[in-house]
């Protein structure tokens, strides 16, 4: 496998998994042992989803979330907030953010900027700096490095999991989504092999572990310790930002500031927020999010699961779920379809429960990480009850499916929506 492969989350899952079971290294925190215990919490832990969690501090805050959540704009579950899809209706290419949606496994820390340093240590850095003697940049020192911007979509790897019960009456577990746990937007910042290379990356680097400053996530009875993902290096010096603006924007609080991961097509807990620690190291890396959470299992998937890879392909109406519509006249039904393997090349509408499927219209060119908009006219033949149905199809010929793959977490779902709507 040269390096390149990892970029491939799948691959790099596969390599790295064979090094876990052959006991070749632990990330220090989380051991097999832990893993065993966290079996029985499991169905809590489900994908860190709703979770039972518990802040290891006193929550300050009167929610979670520090930016209001009308119920116009938004539903809750606890720590996570979706966006209601038809508060995309009026909208641009990006999501704002006063609609962008949340996911905290416990709470938004409040960060100071002038105090906040990001820290690197580990052996594949120059001089194998250590956690307690760290490589620093403080704001200022990223503000000052070059910047570089991306449009692109974070996703939850759960988005849309309500959909394993709704349409496939399966039962999974982790807070119960719609399709609203994903959003666009223009991210600036520094690119991660910027810092990595000025903190002195070594050509032995493997692995780079990014740690969030939200207080520890505890699951099940076990502390699992702050938030953190590892990445190959590989993907960390492609196309993988520090980001310290969302939509022009200093990074609001809720979502990471000072500074966030955004990584490209990997799902959405790659990303993490309020980054405060850099792991690099010559040995790989783990953590629960890579061993324990956010790979599928059930069935049809191996005893130890597999790892979530990139997004599947998903479309959604800017519509309410089940809206009215007046009858006898023409709507302009409006929507989004996206991928985590690249550009959506087309979008099939259907109104007749998926009888017959014509073309939508794309609206504008999307971007290379984010979606496509589009546009399909429909009179509908008379007052009744309908269901509205997109299916995408991506650049890979990669196509939404009548049902999604069950997975016990019920991540990925990717199946054609059933969205009713009634026309009086
Ligand atoms: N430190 C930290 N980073 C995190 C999380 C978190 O709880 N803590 N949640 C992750 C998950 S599961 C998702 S889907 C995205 C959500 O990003 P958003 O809240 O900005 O929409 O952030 C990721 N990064
Ligand atoms: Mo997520």
């Amino acid at each position: 496998m040269d390096d390149h492969d990892l970029i491939d989350e799948y691959r790099y899952d596969s390599a790295r998994l064979a090094q876990w079971h052959a006991g070749r290294a632990t990330d220090g925190r989380f051991t097999r042992r832990d893993l065993a215990r966290l079996v029985t919490g499991l169905s809590l832990a489900a994908g860190g989803a709703a979770l039972t969690a518990t802040p290891a501090q006193a929550d300050p805050a009167p929610g979670p979330i520090v930016k209001p959540l009308p119920p116009e704009l938004f539903e809750v579950y606890g720590s996570n907030a979706e966006m209601h899809w038809e508060a995309m209706a009026d909208q641009g290419y990006l999501v704002p953010v006063d609609r962008f949606f949340v996911r905290d496994h416990t709470v938004t820390p409040r960060i100071a900027a002038d105090t906040w340093r990001l820290q690197l240590f580990g052996t594949g850095l120059r001089g194998s700096p250590t956690a307690d003697w760290p490589v620093e940049f403080s704001y200022r020192d990223l503000l000052n490095l070059p910047a570089e911007s991306l449009t692109a979509f974070i996703e939850c790897a759960g988005n849309g999991r309500n959909f394993f019960t709704s349409q496939q009456q399966q039962t999974v577990s982790g807070t119960a989504w719609g399709l609203g746990a994903v959003g666009v937007a223009h991210w600036r910042g520094v690119r991660l092999a910027t810092v990595l290379r000025r903190a002195g990356l070594t050509r032995a680097a493997v692995d780079v572990m990014p740690q969030g400053l939200d207080p520890d996530f505890v699951t099940g009875g076990v502390n699992l310790g702050p938030v953190r993902r590892p990445l190959p290096v590989a993907k960390a010096l492609h196309d993988v930002l520090l980001a310290y603006e969302m939509n022009g924007q200093p990074l609001p609080p809720d979502h990471g500031f000072p500074v966030r991961l955004v990584v490209p097509s990997w799902i959405g807990i790659s990303s993490i927020k309020w980054v405060g620690r850099v792991e690099v190291s010559t040995t790989p890396l783990f953590s629960p999010w890579n061993t324990q959470f956010y790979r599928l299992f059930g069935p049809d998937y191996p005893t130890d699961g597999t790892l979530v890879t990139r997004q599947v392909v998903k479309s959604a109406f800017e519509l309410a779920w089940n809206a009215t519509l007046p009858a006898h006249r023409h709507h302009l039904l409006r929507g989004r379809s996206w991928s985590g393997n690249g550009p959506v090349r087309h979008v099939e509408v259907s109104t007749d429960d998926g009888a017959t499927w014509r073309p939508a219209r794309p609206v504008g060119v999307g971007a290379a990480h984010g979606w496509q908009r589009w546009e399909y006219r429909w009179r509908p033949p008379g007052p009744g009850a309908y269901t509205l149905r997109a299916r995408a199809t991506d650049v890979t010929g990669a196509t939404q499916p009548v049902q999604a793959p069950y997975n016990t977490l019920g991540y990925l779902f990717g199946a054609i929506v059933a969205h009713p709507v009634t026309v009086a």
